[in-house]
């Protein structure tokens, strides 16, 4: 267990506990729920449900980044979120974008987004952290190497932790020389980004080494195939996305009691509680 105060990012809720995100994926190809919610409607609804099942706030995005997803163009990638976060900012939801692209963070700010998280960490795209400084909003800085087409192929680290760390600390670096409040900037490792899920289990059982980065941390294992491979079946097929919902409350109790800032969720209520037991814990301590 984590000690000493929560942390919190200005303009996010702060309700003195680990947040929870939940996702809506506006693609047809999401590892976890592609094709679920692709009409904006259904993708609200969802939202929606999410908020009331005791998501904190709700990271919309228009491109898949499943391992060996090819990516979606722009205009569909705008068509895909910009009504749906318009809806759900309306409706009262805290809004973060999921997106490597600059037009499209700019356009879901301007429809009422309220973080822009991108998983290139600002690699993808090059107008994106000027943007961001400019529109003054939080940003997530993920650990990440390449386009999910051919991620994999870079999964070699001498050691996971320590690699991921030092690329984030570079990554820092540039965002902050590009004008971005580090108040403003939360850090993620990545889960499933260039990762094997040997990489992806030192990295969530070692996550109080990612807090010497000094920003809030967001932990995103929700539903990954790391969580599939471990609770295969006899024959070793792969545990179904749809059926990792236990597994992903067990990684939030882990995160929130190793002091992440926040967990990205497919499921709210499971996480919901979770949060809410391990700041109960952390209290009596
Ligand atoms: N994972 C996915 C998409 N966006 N954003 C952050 N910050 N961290 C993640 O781990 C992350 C992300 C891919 O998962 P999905 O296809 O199930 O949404």
């Amino acid at each position: 267990m984590r000690e000493g105060p929560v942390r919190s990012v200005p303009g996010l809720p702060t309700p003195g506990r680990c947040l929870v995100m939940g996702v809506v994926n506006v693609t047809p190809d999401s590892f976890s729920d592609g094709g679920r919610w692709l009409e904006p409607d259904a993708a609200v609804v969802r939202g929606l449900e999410l908020l009331a099942d005791g998501a904190d706030l709700l990271d919309v995005g228009g491109e898949s980044t499943r391992p060996g997803a090819e990516r979606v163009a722009q205009s569909e990638e705008l068509a895909r979120v910009v009504a749906v976060v318009r809806e759900l900012a309306a409706a009262g939801a805290v809004v973060s974008i999921d997106t490597m692209r600059a037009p499209v963070a700019a356009a879901a700010l301007d429809a009422g987004a309220g973080l822009v998280n991108d998983v290139s960490g600002g690699l993808a795209d090059p107008a994106m952290l000027p943007q961001v400084a400019e529109a003054g909003v939080p940003y997530v800085v993920m650990h990440w190497r390449r386009h999910s087409a051919d991620m994999q192929d870079f999964a070699t680290y001498d050691d996971v932790v320590a690699d991921v760390c030092g690329e984030l600390a570079a990554r820092l670096d540039t965002t902050k020389a590009a004008g971005i409040d580090p108040d403003l900037t939360v850090v993620d490792p990545g889960f499933g980004f260039a990762k094997t899920p040997e990489h992806n289990w030192r990295l969530l059982a070692q996550l109080d080494r990612l807090h010497a980065l000094g920003h809030p941390l967001l932990v995103g294992a929700g539903r990954k195939s790391f969580l599939g491979q471990l609770l295969a079946d006899g024959d070793g097929t792969a545990r179904p996305a749809l059926a990792r919902d236990d597994a992903t409350v067990a990684t939030t109790a882990l995160a929130a009691a190793a002091g992440a800032w926040c967990v990205r969720v497919h499921e709210a209520r499971g996480s919901a509680d979770a949060v809410r037991v391990v700041a109960q814990v952390a209290a009596n301590v």
